[in-house]
């Protein structure tokens, strides 16, 4: 097996091959933090292989490995049983990839590797109990209906959850987003919600699952999606997400820099802020590079396993250039850092975002 995560990619260029991920794998547009639950499309897409298109008609769900009765249901059989509803935030583990210098060659994230969809399917733990697990399971292997290679190695993207984490009451099996069936790109006809976890723990087009009796030593858990120091080293699972506050970039954008502007006068920064782990219990927001903080109001969050909205009310005192910067903290005393953590597969780099914006009279002049 190789033992880079990926060949790492030149520090100071975008390289086409980047380019072919990102143009398939899109982001959330920052505005659009504006929804509680983001609109089907502007929610963030990331798939290691193709899109598969499957039959909702002859799919079935298989269940077997270390259960008293295995199981295989239709899409039908499984909407018949108890359904719940779930906000989730979801956040690929890749989020802020592309500010770690050196990086690897894989998906270009900046910062908008997120979304919030409102979840609808049937409890996994509640089907793992009609199963009936035997007293040696260990993990609960979720595999995909996608195929590719990846380190070498052909596979269908697959990826297990310790018994304990499958069995919690939110874990879901779902077959709708926003109230209607799950699009392609977000797995129809069915995929895994595991709430808290980054993305990759959300197994789309899930057609197998396998209860085992020992660690899962898959491609996905044992090589990709690990935090490694260098790359001689095991490293540690990715599991929750760490937690993140992101502003709305405010004023207006140029097209093409992106570089912003904003009329002189009072104004309001909001944007969104979660954790994996705790619930958020500050924001802060910084208006001169990160020197000086003041608390950012906080709304409730949009569900238990969502993330809620903050706003600041900003009056900058002329017109020039501001460095803008927000970070949350979590019930658990996890905050936010200031730099990358640097690992090898480029993942869950939370550092505080930083946004430049000039400020401008109302005739549009700023100093120069
Ligand atoms: N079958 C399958 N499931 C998958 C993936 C994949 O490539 N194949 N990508 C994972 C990763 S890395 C993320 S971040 C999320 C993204 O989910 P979304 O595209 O619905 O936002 O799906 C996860 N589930
Ligand atoms: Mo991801």
């Amino acid at each position: 097996m190789a033992k880079l995560d990926r060949v790492l990619a030149d520090p100071d260029v975008v390289s086409v091959q980047e380019l072919a991920l990102a143009a398939r794998n899109h982001g959330m547009p920052l505005e659009a933090m504006h929804y509680d639950i983001t609109p089907v499309g502007l929610h963030y897409l990331l798939h290691h292989y193709d899109i598969p298109a499957l039959d909702p008609v002859g799919f079935r769900l298989r269940l077997g490995g270390r259960v008293r009765t295995p199981l295989e249901l239709s899409l039908a059989e499984l909407r018949d049983r108890p359904a719940m509803t779930v906000p989730v935030t979801m956040e690929c583990a890749g989020n802020g990839r592309a500010r770690m210098a050196p990086r690897p060659l894989s998906q270009p994230w900046l910062d908008e590797a997120i979304g919030t969809g409102e979840w609808t399917g049937c409890s996994l733990a509640a089907l793992l109990d009609d199963a009936g697990l035997l007293d040696d399971a260990v993990d609960v292997v979720c595999c995909g209906a996608d195929r590719g290679t990846e380190g070498g190695i052909e596979q269908r993207y697959q990826r297990a959850l310790p018994v304990a984490e499958a069995r919690r009451p939110e874990v879901l099996l779902a077959y709708a987003l926003n109230g209607a069936p799950l699009p392609p790109q977000h797995g129809f006809p069915l995929r895994l919600v595991v709430p808290d976890w980054y993305g990759m723990a959300n197994v789309k087009w899930l057609t197998d699952i396998e209860v085992i009796d020992r660690t899962y030593d898959g491609f996905q858990q044992t090589h990709a999606y690990r935090f490694r120091h260098d790359v001689d080293d095991d490293g540690t699972p990715l599991t929750r997400m760490r937690p993140r506050a992101l502003m709305v970039p405010p004023g207006i954008g140029d097209f093409p820099s992106r570089a912003r502007q904003l009329v002189l006068g009072p104004t309001v920064l909001h944007g969104r802020a979660w954790s994996g782990s705790a619930a958020v219990e500050s924001v802060e927001v910084s208006t001169d590079d990160g020197t000086t903080w003041a608390p950012a109001t906080l709304d409730p969050p949009v569900g238990e396993h969502a993330w809620c909205a903050w706003s600041h009310r900003w009056e900058p005192p002329s017109p020039g250039d501001y460095r803008l910067a927000c970070r949350a903290r979590d019930a658990a005393g996890d905050a936010q850092p200031g730099s990358a953590d640097w690992n090898t597969g480029g993942y869950a780099n939370n550092a505080v975002q930083r946004i430049t914006v000039t400020v401008v009279d109302a005739n549009g002049v700023a100093p120069t």
